[in-house]
């Protein structure tokens, strides 16, 4: 995977959480005096990093998407101030086709990651972490302890050594980084998918779904489709896809209205030394769906909210490791932009009676509605090829994608003191 910070972090050491307040009462009380709205039909998550970074958010789960987060909003050490980013974000689909042509399940929809397919925490499923108790979502709504809450370690977040050719001052600027995680496990089948978003102190929220469990004892096919698993050439594991996706909903400084924003560079001409690169925005003020070609980028930025430097607040849409399944039209495009309604829940398998004749993005795209509060429902893909290491347990397989704050904040928001004055060039 190409996370810009989760990639390392994987392995790294949890912090003890008592030593951050996580895991006692609601001991976040360092946090600034916070505004968002209180958590109607979910629970609280407040908690501050080491760096003195709040996140704040609602979390439930929904019998079938599993782990919702809610008004997501953040505060930094720098701007204390918590700010809205997100409405609400959600796994919308994970759509399984196998290899062979013979078996294709839509993991959400026809199962669901929340009720009685929901793990309860145990063993070391949140070792250094919180476990949460909440409803499970299923129609007994058991209470249980179903979401992990950790910090865990992403490594160095930045580093300086800087001169100072007035004074010959010197000075070295070096911090580790942290994420806020909340995690979910639900065991469909013979697989567990781990839901996580991650949380980080420089404002980057990642999404992503692991897979773990064991390989289905039932999917084993002839060689063709299939990698040999166990002794010789007996046992041929099926090769199949994950595609997953997901709805993102922001609400940046709880303003709404958000407009997205395509961003492509092209080569044109050159200079005295080198190439020269044009980059072109196209504002996308219609439903529709989009992919990638080389550098193209979005961004969800919102038309009134603005940074102290005037600059408007956005998140920008980074998206790494991919294999697109081309072989349906709704699982190929990488991101798709719609007009929000309540009904449309899901990517594809949609059921709500609200909207009978939308099943999928490309049917909630198909009218061209104006953009007036985007939904983005973004795809990743994974195409996995059985390998005898995936016996037993199978080590986790990641998928998913960053949002990037991009301009949210006049400054990198972990800015020591003393670096304050640097902004824009200098003298
Ligand atoms: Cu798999």
């Amino acid at each position: 995977m190409t996370y810009r910070k989760t990639a390392g972090a994987g392995a790294a050491a949890l912090l003890t959480l008592a030593s951050l307040g996580i895991g006692a009462s609601p001991a976040a009380a360092k946090a600034p005096a916070a505004a968002p709205a209180a958590c109607t039909a979910g629970s609280q998550v407040k908690e501050t990093l080491p760096n003195g970074t709040t996140w704040q958010l609602c979390w439930r789960i929904d019998e079938r998407a599993g782990l919702v987060l809610d008004k997501v909003s953040v505060a930094t050490r720098r701007y204390p101030e918590p700010v809205q980013v997100l409405q609400s974000i959600r796994l919308a689909q994970l759509n399984v086709p196998y290899d062979s042509g013979e078996t294709e399940y839509n993991d959400l929809s026809d199962f669901g990651f929340g009720g009685g397919d929901l793990e309860t925490l145990t063993g070391e499923d949140c070792k250094g972490g919180s476990a949460r108790e909440g409803s499970d979502g299923g129609p007994q709504a058991q209470r249980r302890k179903v979401l992990c809450v950790s910090a865990e370690a992403s490594g160095l977040a930045y580093r300086l050594h800087s001169y100072n050719f007035q004074t010959n001052a010197e000075k070295v600027y070096s911090k580790q980084g942290h994420d806020l995680v909340l995690r979910t496990i639900s065991k469909v089948g013979w697989y567990e998918y781990v839901t996580e978003f991650r949380l980080a102190d420089d404002g980057q929220i990642s999404a992503r779904l692991g897979a773990t469990g064991d390989l289905s004892p039932s999917d084993y096919v002839r060689a063709d489709d299939g990698w040999p698993i166990g002794k010789n050439a007996r046992d041929y594991a099926s090769m199949h896809y994950h595609s997953a996706f997901w709805r993102v909903d922001f609400n940046i400084d709880g303003k709404g209205g958000e407009k997205v924003e395509q961003y492509d560079t092209k080569v044109d001409g050159h200079g005295s030394m080198a190439a020269k690169l044009k980059t072109s925005k196209k504002t996308i003020t219609k439903e529709g769906s989009f992919s990638k070609v080389n550098r193209r980028w979005w961004r969800v930025v919102s038309p009134t909210s603005k940074n102290k430097d005037g600059h408007k607040r956005s998140y920008e849409l980074v998206t790494g490791a991919d294999d697109r399944y081309e072989a349906h039209p709704e699982t190929t495009p990488d991101v798709t932009f719609t007009q929000a309604h309540t009904c449309e829940k899901f990517a594809t398998g949609n059921a709500d009676p609200q909207c009978a004749t939308k099943k999928t993005i490309l049917d909630y795209a198909h009218d061209k509605e104006t953009l007036k509060n985007p939904v983005m429902w973004v795809r990743v893909g994974f195409h996995h090829v059985p390998r005898d290491e995936d016996q037993s347990p199978m080590p986790l397989h990641w998928q998913g994608f960053d949002l990037l704050p991009r301009d949210f904040t006049e400054m990198n928001p972990l800015t020591p003191a003393d670096r304050a004055g640097v902004n824009g060039q200098p003298n």
